[in-house]
């Protein structure tokens, strides 16, 4: 296993080496730094201890499970930031915004933007000044409401959400952009997890994962594909740490080696914290090429079947399940033709790994009962993501390794609701069933063409055919790739209108007409009509419960986002429309019993069961082997290929992008990543000493990176500062937003359409004065 992550510890600034483990005081210093520094009102503590508690706010860090929702507070770094950012006593007020105009604030950096705090009022931007000035709530819901209604067609609208609006804000919100006539409805799925809904129904009737918080107490064996749970979902560190105790194996496939699956040292286990020691995470760490995971599945596979001829051929039990395969599956011979006739030279090549490794890894895979196989966005994010989603279940299915305890498939969603916001129709390929049902409980005829991914939203918005965006949350702009093209793009819209809590970039790439509402956050006190409100969220493994925050909201002025979205459904519908939103946000069980009559099956009795200790599960029939496909089987898929976006040129390198310890997504908390040892700065990228040396690079030298089929020549970011690790050759990392100049609008998932952001085809010089 490698250790040494950090070959050139201390000769440049702000790059040392970490020597401990994951976790450790080193995360309860953080905490305390975010709390101090976010000077965090309302005992900043406090808050944090009423985190996924039954009767406490739901943590919008990440959206993996809570052990059944009851347990103490788990200790956990991403949310005490997380909540120490929303619950900030810093304010975004009018006199700030009249300090600075838009083009000034366009200089700053996206932490200092944010770091201006909660905004209080609602704004609109004025060109005049170039400043944003307050507008009262009734002013605001009009002008967006009159934009709505002058459209030619309501395909000019795009209802972008991001992954931390809740339930009901997220049904009120698909129900309006659905009245209004569109199914635009991009949202960050589209750049994240898409691969995952668009490859897993196809192969196990479903686009979720199938596996509860307790399979991870009877796996044997948990493989980790393109994850970093130590700083994007820390409490599954706890999960992960248990098992480990316990004697699973855990192996990681991982072009960098990553501390926290590594090693880690619980906060909450006083012995550790006590005796500085810690538990040993991943016993077998496989460092996969970038973009190299499909053949490495492939090698795997191959190496399996392998194993299960030469059982067979000597007498010994199958490694297949073939009663598994017979009843529960279709195409197992043309799968298992195609794995024959790959290439081991190729598998090798590809992948990064070599022969002898996958066979380990394949043996290791064979001997094991029960099986969880984990994945996050170094999988989902390359041009062929949805298919080798599809390779993972292959893989499991070969030893029947879902659909019973200990087993399954887990994708790590990343925004705390993003599951949720599919689920009750936040969805630009909407099932017939689900518009169907919506027209019966509504009385209308919801839009029936497809909508827009954000791919194909910004497109849209760049040929100038979109006249008004909203945007749910989120920082839809910088999150997206290009901004070359993006940012234009933002601009060219007639009207835009941005729900949040607090500002960002995407904010000040004004058009004509730009809007923004201050919203409630998920730490806050929701109260209607003199009761306070509950929303419900929907976790990665598919448990749904109720969230209620308890701050007092950063200022009077600010309304919930299921209010909000009310407000303008009934100024771009007018008084005629017969949806009660008024009643609907004085008291959210109502908008729960709508959810309940469009989705009766999932949601039966839900009122009553979210009130719940724990909520309760959504039905998985997947998890219990239902296949809910056209053959009534989980399927065999094929892979179309490995895919090469090199183009062949060996003097091109492939950027993955990342996220540091020290933000969320686009939100920059500060600017260290603790565990890969980068202090104070993000303007880093790691590269292979060898991959330097052959360009005549010192470590520590600064560098460009250029987009590598970029014929513009105009995608490229300057003066970074090269840093020598471990990761495979040909291979190099850095950090998002930072470098999403690199990846091209066009290079995405073919099928889902999520950006290839883990796989940018570039070229490294030095850096020119
Ligand atoms: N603190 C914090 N928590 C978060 C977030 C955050 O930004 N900050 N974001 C949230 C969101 S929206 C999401 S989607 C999740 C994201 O959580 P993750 O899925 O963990 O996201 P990343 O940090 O982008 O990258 C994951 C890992 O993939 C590896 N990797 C890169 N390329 C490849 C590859 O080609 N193959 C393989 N096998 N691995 C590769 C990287 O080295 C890295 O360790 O986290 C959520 N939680
Ligand atoms: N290069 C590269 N690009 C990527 C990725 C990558 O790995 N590499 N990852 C992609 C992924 S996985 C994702 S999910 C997207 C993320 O894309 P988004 O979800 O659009 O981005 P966030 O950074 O999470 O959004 C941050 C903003 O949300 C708002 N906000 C925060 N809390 C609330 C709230 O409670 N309500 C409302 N209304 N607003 C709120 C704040 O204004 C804040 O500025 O980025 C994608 N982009
Ligand atoms: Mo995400």
């Amino acid at each position: 296993m490698a250790d040494d992550s950090n070959p050139a510890g201390g000769k440049i600034p702000g790059v040392k080496p970490y020597g401990g483990p994951a976790g450790g005081w080193g995360a309860l210093k953080a905490v305390a730094g975010a709390l101090a520094d976010q000077e965090t009102v309302v005992e900043g503590g406090k808050t944090l201890m009423r985190a996924n508690q039954p009767e406490g706010f739901d943590c919008p860090g990440c959206a993996w499970p809570d052990p059944k929702h009851t347990s103490s507070f788990e200790f956990c770094e991403n949310g005490a930031k997380a909540v120490a950012w929303e619950a900030t006593s810093k304010r975004a007020t009018p006199e700030v915004f009249a300090a600075h105009t838009v083009s000034e604030l366009l200089t700053w950096s996206d932490h200092a933007i944010e770091d201006l705090g909660r905004l209080t009022h609602p704004m609109a931007y004025d060109p005049a000044s170039d400043r944003y000035l307050p507008i009262a709530w009734g002013e605001a819901f009009a002008r967006t409401g009159a934009a709505l209604q002058a459209m030619d067609h309501p395909n000019e609208a795009e209802f972008y959400a991001s992954g931390r609006a809740s339930n009901e804000a997220a049904f009120l919100f698909q129900l309006l952009g659905r009245k209004v006539g569109t199914n635009n409805f991009p949202d960050c799925s589209n750049m994240c997890h898409e691969p995952t809904s668009v490859g897993l129904p196809d192969s196990i009737g479903m686009g979720k994962g199938s596996v509860s918080l307790e399979d991870f107490d009877h796996a044997d064996l948990i493989l980790c594909f393109g994850h970093n749970p130590g700083t994007n979902h820390p409490r599954m560190m706890a999960t992960l740490r248990e098992a480990s105790r316990r004697g699973a194996t855990i192996m990681a496939f991982n072009p960098l080696v990553e501390r926290a699956l590594e090693r880690f040292a619980s906060p909450q286990d006083p012995v550790e914290m006590a005796t500085l020691s810690s538990t040993p995470i991943a016993s077998r760490y496989y460092q996969v090429n970038v973009g190299g995971d499909a053949a490495v599945l492939q090698g795997l596979m191959k190496a399996v079947l392998a194993f299960d001829r030469a059982a067979r051929e000597a007498g010994q039990p199958a490694i297949l399940d073939d009663d598994f395969i017979a009843e529960h599956t279709a195409g197992f011979e043309a799968l298992a033709a195609q794995i024959d006739a790959a290439a081991w030279e190729e598998i090798v090549a590809v992948g990064g790994l070599s022969r002898a490794e996958l066979e380990e890894a394949a043996a290791i895979y064979a001997r094991s009962s029960a099986v969880i196989l984990c994945y996050g966005m170094g999988l989902t994010q390359h041009r062929n993501s949805s298919s080798t989603v599809q390779q993972l279940v292959n893989l499991l299915l070969l030893r029947g390794n879902i659909g019973r305890p200990g087993a399954g498939i887990c994708p790590l969603r990343g925004h705390s609701n993003v599951q949720g916001d599919r689920t009750v129709g936040i969805w630009e390929k909407p099932s017939a069933a689900l518009l169907d049902s919506l027209g019966q409980v509504f009385g209308f005829t919801p839009p029936r063409d497809h909508g827009h991914t954000v791919v194909e939203a910004i497109a849209a918005m760049e040929a100038g055919e979109i006249k008004v965006f909203v945007g749910l949350g989120g920082n839809f702009a910088v999150a997206a790739p290009d901004p070359l093209r993006t940012y234009a793009a933002m601009r060219k819209v007639d009207h835009a209108v941005h729900i949040a809590t607090k500002p960002n970039r995407t904010h000040l790439l004004v058009g004509r007409e730009t809007i923004l509402l201050p919203c409630l956050g998920r730490t806050e006190m929701d109260v209607q009509g003199g009761v306070r409100q509950s929303v419900t969220v929907e976790d990665s493994m598919s448990m749904v419960h109720a969230s209620r925050g308890l701050n007092p909201p950063a200022s009077e002025q600010l309304m919930s986002e299921p209010a909000i979205v009310a407000g303008i459904a009934r100024a771009a519908l007018g008084d005629e429309d017969p949806v009660d939103w008024e009643g609907l946000t004085a008291d959210y069980d109502r908008i729960r019993d709508l959810i309940e009559r469009v989705f009766p099956t999932a949601f039966t009795d839900y009122n009553t069961r979210v009130r719940q200790p724990g909520g309760f599960r959504l039905p998985l029939p997947h998890a219990e082997r239902k296949w809910n496909t056209p053959s009534g089987k989980a399927n065999f898929l094929l892979h179309p290929g490995l895919d090469d976006p090199r183009k062949g040129d060996a003097s091109v390198l492939l950027l993955t992008t990342l996220r540091s310890h020290d933000q969320y997504n686009t939100t920059i908390y500060g600017e260290n990543d603790r565990y890969r040892g980068v202090f104070g700065r993000r303007d880093v990228v790691f590269v292979h000493p060898d991959d330097l040396a052959e360009r005549g690079i010192q470590e520590g030298d600064r560098i460009d990176l250029a987009a590598a089929f970029d014929e513009t020549g105009a995608r490229v970011v300057r003066a970074f500062t090269a840093v020598a690790r471990k990761i495979p050759r040909g291979c190099v990392a850095a950090y998002y937003p930072e470098t999403n100049a690199l990846v091209a609008l066009e290079d995405h998932d073919r099928r889902s359409g999520t950006p290839a952001y883990k796989s940018a085809p570039v070229r490294l010089s030095r850096h020119e004065t």
